[in-house]
């Protein structure tokens, strides 16, 4: 005799639920910003739809100088090559290989500090802990859009004199007190790949307040060419182009009704959730506006299921829910061998590393899944 939760748990999902979807304009929409485009056969290089795009997130995001990448890592890359920065930069293990690898790649060594219980990022006091003579910066991770300790890393970064860079790949609309999440440090990049909540395809924005980076990022993403016979500095080639601005002018058009759908769902996860022993959304505090970009969830001993019998048991389902952000970069080749890597400094990630998981989220999803979900991880 089956009991309903078991009849519950056998309505497979064929195809399976994505961890996310991305949000598309009709072709239609899209063809029409590309006829644009094919009227003056200019495709990359800041074209006009570049142009518009950089224009219009100026003013969305309330930011004083924005510049737009081909994608959010070599965005962050390049910020950090524009901030002079050396030695040092203290910042976390618990987010995705991207961050890490962007100070690899620009010279800089990444010091781990600790994140806190209540947002998962950085822990101030674990930061401060952290500074040497050789730190020139802190590096945080507003992870599933949970916005960091602005005020106190600003605190902590005003009295050691560093440059504070937020990695907000995930914090596309957030505010905090209504102040856009921009505001906050020297520069933040958002991710505007296909699975965030604003996307360009493949993309990435940087936001800053110092007017003269914006040159030099400029320079930094065409290869270092100012000109037809001049060539300034080693740069890169890390443009947006056309066609991707063209989606996000597009996606951008969808993106508060989109929010609305996701506000929605994650109401809906929170009621399913709320009963259930040992399983504790990750929200951001009463003050934020929230990202809809993730729906993270902690497992603790009193669950009926470990985060890894629920990962599996939902795959057996056909829902794909992501282990994000497994591994702890601390553990990864070459970070591991860093002093700063030794487990006893990481107590706090090395739990949730261990007990997190993210369900799916995207507007257009099945309005039952949040009961489907719980159903599932809580018998
Ligand atoms: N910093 C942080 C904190 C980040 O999270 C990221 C990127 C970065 C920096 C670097 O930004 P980018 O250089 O990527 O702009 C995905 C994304 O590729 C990556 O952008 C993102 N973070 C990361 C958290 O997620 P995967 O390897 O986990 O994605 P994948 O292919 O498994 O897709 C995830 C889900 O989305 C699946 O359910 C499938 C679905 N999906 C995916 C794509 C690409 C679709 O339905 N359609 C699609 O087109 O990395």
């Amino acid at each position: 005799m089956s009991n309903p939760h078991q009849l519950a748990l056998r309505c497979l999902f064929n195809p399976p639920i994505p961890l996310s979807r991305p949000l598309l304009p009709t072709l239609a929409a899209y063809q029409q910003r590309l006829q644009d485009v094919w009227a003056k056969h200019w495709l990359t290089n800041r074209g006009d739809q570049v142009c518009e795009l950089s224009q219009v997130l100026q003013n969305r995001l309330g930011a004083s100088h924005v510049s737009l990448f081909c994608n959010g890592s070599l965005a962050l890359l390049l910020g950090l090559k524009a901030l002079e920065l050396e030695g040092e930069v203290i910042t976390t293990p618990f987010t995705f290989a991207a961050t890490t690898h962007a100070l690899h790649w620009a010279g800089l060594q990444p010091v781990f500090a600790d994140i806190s219980p209540d947002t998962l990022t950085l822990d101030p006091a674990a930061v401060e802990a952290a500074i040497t003579p050789r730190t020139s910066a802190i590096l945080g991770v507003h992870v599933f859009g949970i916005p960091c300790h602005v005020a106190a890393l600003a605190d902590i970064a005003a009295r050691h004199k560093l440059k504070v860079i937020y990695d907000a790949a995930h914090a596309f609309g957030v505010e905090i007190a209504e102040q856009p999440i921009s505001a906050f440090g020297d520069m933040s990049m958002f991710s505007l790949h296909a699975t965030k909540l604003f996307h360009t395809a493949e993309g990435g924005l940087l936001t800053y307040k110092d007017a003269k980076l914006e040159k030099q990022l400029h320079l930094l993403q065409n290869h270092g060419i100012s000109g037809e016979d001049t060539v300034e500095l080693a740069g890169t080639n890390a443009k947006m182009n056309e066609l991707q601005a063209a989606m996000g002018l597009c996606v951008l058009e969808l993106v508060e009704e989109e929010r609305k759908k996701r506000k929605k769902l994650v109401a809906a996860y929170a009621e399913a959730l709320s009963a259930m022993p040992g399983v504790q959304m990750v929200l951001p505090g009463v003050e934020v506006t929230p990202s809809y970009q993730y729906v993270p969830i902690l497992f603790s001993s009193d669950a009926a299921l470990s985060r890894d019998v629920a990962t599996a048991r939902l795959r057996s389902l056909g829902i794909h829910a992501r282990r994000y952000f497994r591994p702890l970069l601390s553990a990864v080749c070459p970070y591991d061998a860093l002093p700063s890597s030794i487990p006893s400094n990481l107590p706090c990630s090395r739990r949730t590393v261990e007990n997190i998981l993210c369900l799916p989220l995207w507007g257009g999803m099945p309005d039952n899944l949040p009961e489907v979900i719980a159903k599932a991880i809580g018998s």
